[in-house]
This record gives structure tokens, sequence and C-alpha cells, in this order.
């Protein structure tokens, strides 16, 4: 029977044992394991069990990885975790052996010979909460970190990973927990000396002189506004997260993979002067501004009877409907044509809500003229793709029209900003859909507990919408937490994290 085959399921403390880096050619493979007696299991197959069970915490031995008959399998360096001083707050070892699939496999059938079972997607990053050593905002964020494309979207999960918004989450978690505890000790006082006030009884009255009055109102309203900054952050963490789509069009030859290639600083799409040279869609990720970018090199629109070609063509039509971007390039040696004006009228009419930028492409060999007009066409950019020329300014028109697309810069958000930076919390943004979702929901509950209070209704019915905002803030970090959303969660993470 293959022990691997043995199916785990979160949550139990099981030895568990999976490679942390790809398996491939490269100098060194980590493979790493953890669990209930770990350190032990691990011993019987290892050349200096003493060695190593001595060996206190956080240090590293040398020795080889045997087989069943005590041969050698690799020869490796061994790091020491004790509980509760590791990542998981278990046992473990994280074993460095050399580079390579065969390696790496033959390690891996060893430890599922010793009694390791193969650690389910994110079991490290689950055990490491269930013992308290992060909570689930910090958790997300090691995902966040492991796909992080540009250096901003690294630094804003490092960000969420230094627990920036764990503790602004807490903060305005602990705003809302003395709102509510001055209104149940309303509730109770009023309750005790029998005022006709109680909360059996349908609590404060509308005709009641404190009806409406929510003690501790300026703090339901400072968490709400904090709630807010928050919600508004998802869109612009998505994009530093998740990236935009940017679709570079324009007729047969304007220069699409050139521009393509120079914004990649690589020769990747073929360029020729034949018209239709690119037939299907090539993508490449670059970053501009330290937004993750999937750039989309399109087949030029033209009639054709190619069915390769037509496909292509079709392609990059079903592109233009999802970009975020369009970079729509006018070959200046030709001008603009009758099929661009088409274009440009049909894409604003039908095709996309989304923002175009307009290239005048080539200016190197044909100069632009400002006094050229097309219609709904704000801006026309002079670059030139094979010249290297106004790339830099292309790039500072992409960053700002996706950052305001997503919500990054508009003024509400900046004057919040600076007042939320000087409060020491700078740039706790929320990433995950799962995280947006509790935010509304907490927003919205505060959103009525106040919409009640400015009514007069009984403090009563509003006690419960502070509980409700309460509890979802600490859903977020996990605090409150089922079996069920941590096993969806954690599944989404990769093997050995
Ligand atoms: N002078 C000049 N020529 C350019 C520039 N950009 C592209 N070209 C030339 O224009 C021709 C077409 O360039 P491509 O990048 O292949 O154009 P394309 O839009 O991808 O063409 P298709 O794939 O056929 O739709 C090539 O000969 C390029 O060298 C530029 O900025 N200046
Ligand atoms: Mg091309």
């Amino acid at each position: 029977m293959l022990a691997g085959m043995i199916k785990g399921h979160y949550g139990d403390d099981a030895p568990i044992a999976a490679p942390a880096t790809p398996l491939g050619e490269s100098a060194l493979t980590l493979i790493r394991v953890s669990g209930k007696s770990s350190i032990e299991i691990f011993s019987a197959g290892f050349s200096r069990p003493k060695a190593l069970a001595e060996a206190p915490g956080n240090t590293i031995v040398h020795g080889w990885i045997l087989d069943n008959n005590k041969n050698n399998i690799d020869e490796v360096l061994v790091s020491v975790f004790r509980a509760p001083a590791s990542y998981t707050g278990e046992d473990g070892i994280d074993i460095s052996c050399h580079g390579g699939i065969a390696a790496a496999k033959g390690i891996m059938k060893r430890l599922r010979e010793l009694g390791f079972r193969e650690a389910l997607p994110g079991e490290f990053t689950f055990r490491a909460f269930m013992n308290g050593k992060l909570d689930l905002t910090r958790a997300e964020s090691v995902m966040e970190l492991v796909s992080a494309k540009s250096d901003e979207s690294r630094s804003h999960a490092v960000n969420r990973l230094s627990g920036a918004l764990e503790s602004e989450i807490n903060d305005v978690k602990n705003l809302l927990v003395e709102a509510l505890a001055s209104t149940e000790l309303f509730l109770d006082y009023s309750d005790d000396d029998g005022a006709g006030l109680s909360a059996a009884g349908g609590g404060i009255h509308a005709d009641d002189e404190s009806a409406g009055r929510l003690p501790d109102r300026s703090s339901v309203e400072e968490a709400l506004r904090r709630i807010k900054r928050l919600s508004a952050s998802y869109n612009r963490e998505r994009l530093f997260s998740e990236g935009a789509l940017v679709v570079i069009a324009g007729r047969p030859n304007s220069g699409k993979s050139s521009l393509f290639n120079t914004l990649l600083r690589e020769d990747r799409s073929i360029v020729t002067d034949i018209p239709g040279t690119t037939r299907d869609w090539i993508e490449a990720w670059i970053a501009v501004g330290g937004i993750p970018i999937r750039l989309i090199d399109t087949a030029g629109f033209q009639e054709s009877n190619d069915p390769v070609e037509l496909l292509g063509i079709e392609r990059s039509r079903n592109f233009l409907h999802a970009a975020d971007l369009v970079l729509y390039l006018i070959d200046g040696k030709k001008g603009i044509r009758k099929e661009d004006r088409d274009f440009i009228n049909v894409f604003h009419q039908n095709v996309s809500p989304s923002p175009m930028l307009l290239l005048w492409n080539k200016v190197d060999a044909a100069p632009f003229s400002s006094s050229l007009y097309v219609d709904k066409v704000k801006a026309l950019i002079p670059v030139s793709a094979k010249a290297n020329l106004g790339i830099d300014v292309l790039g500072d028109h992409i960053s700002s029209i996706l950052e305001e697309k997503f919500g990054g810069n508009t003024e509400e958000n900046n004057s919040d900003n600076a007042s939320i930076n000087n409060a020491g919390i700078e740039n706790a943004g929320i990433a995950t859909e799962r995280q947006k979702e509790l935010i509304g929901r907490a927003e919205s509950a505060l959103h009525e507990a106040l919409s009640l209070a400015d009514h007069n209704r009984p403090l009563d019915i509003i006690a419960p919408l502070l509980r409700e905002a309460v509890n979802a803030l600490g859903e977020i970090t996990g605090e409150v937490s089922t079996a069920e959303i941590l096993d969806t969660m954690f599944s989404r993470f990769c093997i050995g994290k």
C-alpha cells in the first residue's frame, strides 16, 4: 500500500511532509516536516539520530538520509525546530537536500515509509494559525506573498504579514466592543431602575428621554469611517495583487508587437514589416509603476480569408471585452485611417467601458502633429516603439489610469488616508474576497445601527447590530471561525506552505 495515498484532514497533528520548493534542477531543495514526534520519527531514517535527539531548537545538524537498508539517499542539512518555537508551532524539521527531482522524490518516499503523510495544501500555515502563530489576515498574506508579481505587490503583502491589517481590524473592533459594552451597561441599568426602559419590555422607547442616544456614538462613527476606508482599499489592493489586463490593439503593421517587446524589454513577439505577422495573441507579465500587468499583443484587425488569422482576430476581440485598459496604436506613417476611427467609435459605443489610450506610433519617422483631431479622443500620446521614445510618459499614463480605475487616487481616499496615517496604521488594506465580504457585513450592520439611532429606535435592537459588526471583524482575523471556512481557505494554498 502506498503510504502517500493516506488522506489526511486539516486539524489533526499527524506528522506531515512536503517539498517547499519547486521540483526541478536546482542547487538545493527544501523539504519540510512538522507534527507531533516528527523529530523522533525522522531520526529513524537519519545517519545521526543521537545528534538530532540532542539538538536544541533552531540549530542545524548535518547528516545523511538513509533508506531501509541503511544506504545513503542524500547528504542533507536539517534545521531543527522545537515546539512552540517554529513556524507551525509544532516540532518540525526543514531538510535542505540536493536539488533535482530524484533527490527530493527519494527523500519523500523515505519519509512516507517512516510514517509521514504528504501535507495538504497550506497545511503548515493552517497549523500555524491553529497554534496561534498568526491570524487569518497574516495567513492569507503568506499566499499573497508567494504569488506577488511586482515589488509593490510584495510590499503590500509583507505589510499584512507583519500585522498591519490585523492590528487595524483589532483596533476598530475594540472601539465597537467598548461602544457595545456601554450600550449593554445602559440597558442593564435601565433594567434595574425599573424606569420603563427594560430590554425585556421592548427597550427604550421613542418617547423616552434617552432614546436614540447611542452611548459612545462617536466610537461607532469612528469605527464605521475606518471600515469604509478598508472597504475602499479593496480594489486598489486587488490591482496590486492580481494585476490588470492591458491589451495592445491597432491596425496591422502599426507596431503592436514592437511596443509589446519594448514594454517587455525583450524580443518576444515577432516583428516584421509584413501586415498580419501576429496571428495569435501573445502575453507576458510586466510591472508598470509597481502594478503587475498582464500585457497582451493581439493580431491586427483586417479582412482575411485565412481561417487561422480569423481565429486570432476573434481572440483579440475577446480580450478587448475583458481589458482594463486598451492601448490603441495608430501607425504614424499612415496617419489616422477610417478603420482607426471606426474602431475607436465602435469601441466606445459597444465593446467595453474600459479606458483606451491612443498612441501615435513611429514618431521617430512620422512627426506627430498636435492639430490632429479624432472623435472622442482626448489625448494622443506620441511614441516610438522602435526607437524607445515616449515610453516613460506612456508608463505614467498607464499607471495613473489604472490607479484611478481601481479607486486609488480619489480625493476622498487621500484625505482619509492622511488622517488614518496619523493614527499610525499606514496602508492597512484588505486584499481577499473573504475579507471584503466580512468588511461589507460589518459596514452594513453599523450603517443600520446608526440609522436606527437617528430614528430614536430602542437600544436593544441596536445592540445586536453592533454585536454583528464585532463578529464579522472577528471572523476576518479568525477569532471566530468554522472548520468549513478554514478548509476552503487553506485548500487554495500551495503544497508545502
Ligand atoms: N520607424 C518605426 N518603425 C516601427 C516602429 N514600430 C514598429 N515599426 C515597424 O513597423 C513594422 C511593423 O511592426 P510590428 O511590431 O510587427 O507591427 P504589428 O502591429 O505587430 O503588426 P501585425 O502583427 O502584422 O499586426 C516593422 O517593420 C517595425 O520595425 C517605430 O516606432 N518606428
Ligand atoms: Mg504583431
